[in-house]
């Protein structure tokens, strides 16, 4: 094909979240208690506390979240509205198998989801749904310790199989774990217990079990993905990353290898989902540590046969490293240590740096390495929203990022070629944060009427952005 080219016609516009952000009802239905419920409302700069299980008299801002549970109807209407192609969401695997050991599902929790993907249908909006979110069965983790334990990857596969059975008429476009690399910061007790509901024992070495539990993880994606194409030929199963591009601080040898040890480190997880296999580097690294991974050679088969079909990512921000002086001779990447600052971008009030032009490096990156088409399945921006007496917000700063943004991704597309599927910018609807728990870092076109202590009306109403993000995909993106 020749001249110029554009976004494809069926480009997948749409907004993004994830059960635990928003439905709130978290012990209707029969839903068992995930991680996410047991972690308490941090604040800009303060960590959220994990808690053995729920304690009284501590609040959890998941907990009732923005009620999208009894509110998804008036939510979806405003989705299709602004001409939403689609909507992705993740599917509580605490609504479907409360406790995560279950034989058999849970019958309210599948019905659910049916009335959910039925009004989304409604007004052809094609649900794009997460596998696990952030928010697995917390008694996985107390009985078994999370995805440590080789269990894990049956409990999840079935949880798999059952809701691409049920759902095999209504969706078609799946991811199996969320941001699946942010445990590469495996010093970050968030990090690891979200991805993998792993809380650190006494002595115990963390980063190799943050690589055992990955391994399992990473098994059970590719049997997922075998699974779903068994049950329908047409799914288009992908991996989920949280795109981070990693600079070097400066052209110094030494911080070129620095950045390169450190994306390799953070994405090593899209090699195995799409290569199925290891990288060398990472082979070698673990062999050096003596770590005596349980990684099988039927596991190893496993990985080839269950490759991903497309790359679903995050993207918010670039980071920057630094080689230290004393660098150790493996270059060992430790995201919790090793970020320095980067003097040519801006930062957002969580320090978040902006890079609209790291999303189109980042685009060419994820192309250059794997051949299959790309999903920006997350994208935005987080600030405090003040809302005017007559209920407006006008979020012109939302609309900047989004905007500089979309520039890039379309320039990914017209000059680079990326086979681009959709974007859905996150937090479409104002949630609950996963990282601070905060209801005041909002992300979304629709305001929610709820603060951080858990008071507010829940009442919805319009930002600017909500107009303006209709035009834009009214105009197929041509309109910014
Ligand atoms: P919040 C860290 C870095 C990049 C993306 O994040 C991240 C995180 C974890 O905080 O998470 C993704 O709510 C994640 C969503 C999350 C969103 O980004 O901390 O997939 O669940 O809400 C934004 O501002």
């Amino acid at each position: 094909m020749q001249g110029k080219k554009k976004l494809r016609n069926n480009f997948l516009w749409g907004g993004a979240v994830a059960a635990h952000q928003l439905e709130g009802a978290w012990q209707e239905g029969h839903k068992g208690v995930s991680v996410a419920d047991v972690m308490t409302a941090g604040a800009n700069g303060v960590e959220r506390k994990i808690t053995k299980g729920v304690q009284p008299d501590l609040y959890y801002p998941n907990h009732d979240a923005i009620d999208f549970y009894h509110h998804y109807p008036e939510d979806i209407k405003l989705f299709a509205e602004m001409g939403f192609k689609c909507f992705r969401t993740s599917i509580a695997w605490t609504r479907i198998f409360p406790n995560g050991d279950e034989t058999g599902p849970n019958e309210e929790g599948l019905k659910f989801y049916d009335d959910l993907f039925d009004e989304c249908l409604k007004y052809q909006i094609e649900p794009v749904i997460t596998l696990s979110h952030f928010e697995m069965p917390y008694h996985l983790v107390e009985k078994y310790g999370g995805w440590r334990n080789r269990k894990l990857i049956d409990f999840f596969t079935n949880f798999a199989e059952v809701v691409f059975k049920r759902y095999k008429n209504k969706v078609k476009y799946w991811m199996t774990f969320n941001e699946i690399n942010n445990q590469t910061d495996y010093q970050n007790s968030f990090a690891i217990f979200t991805n993998s509901g792993l809380i650190p024992e006494q002595n115990e070495n963390i980063e190799r079990t943050m690589y055992q539990a990955a391994h399992y993880e990473l098994v059970a994606s590719a049997i997922a993905v075998k699974i779903g194409h068994q049950i329908n030929p047409n799914f288009k199963i992908g991996s989920m990353i949280a795109m981070v591009p990693l600079y070097p601080a400066s052209p110094k040898p030494a911080d070129i290898m620095k950045a390169e040890r450190a994306m390799q480190s953070r994405y090593w997880f899209q090699d195995v989902q799409s290569h199925g296999k290891y990288p060398d580097w990472l082979k070698q690294y673990q062999d050096n540590e003596n770590w005596n991974l349980d990684i099988t050679d039927e596991d190893l088969k496993v990985l080839e046969q269950g490759t991903v079909d497309y790359i679903g990512f995050s993207y918010y921000m670039s980071r920057c490293v630094e080689a230290r002086n004393d660098e150790p001779l493996n270059y060992h990447y430790n995201e919790h240590e090793d970020n320095v600052s980067n003097k040519f971008v801006k930062k957002s009030e969580w320090d978040w740096q902006i890079d609209p032009e790291g999303l189109r490096y980042a685009m060419n990156w994820l192309a250059d390495r794997y051949d299959v088409p790309q999903f920006i399945v997350e994208n935005g921006f987080g600030a405090v929203d003040k809302k005017e007496a007559d209920s407006s917000v006008h979020d012109q700063y939302r609309i900047d990022y989004l905007k500089a943004h979309i520039e890039q991704m379309k320039l990914a597309v017209t000059e680079d070629g990326v086979d681009l599927i959709g974007y859905t910018p996150w937090g479409c609807i104002d949630l609950v944060s996963a990282g601070t728990g905060q209801m005041s870092k909002r992300y979304g076109f629709i305001y929610v009427d709820k603060d951080d202590e858990g008071q507010g009306t829940l009442k919805r109403s319009k930002k600017d952005s909500f107009d303006w993000f209709k035009r834009v995909i009214e105009s197929n993106g041509e309109k910014l």
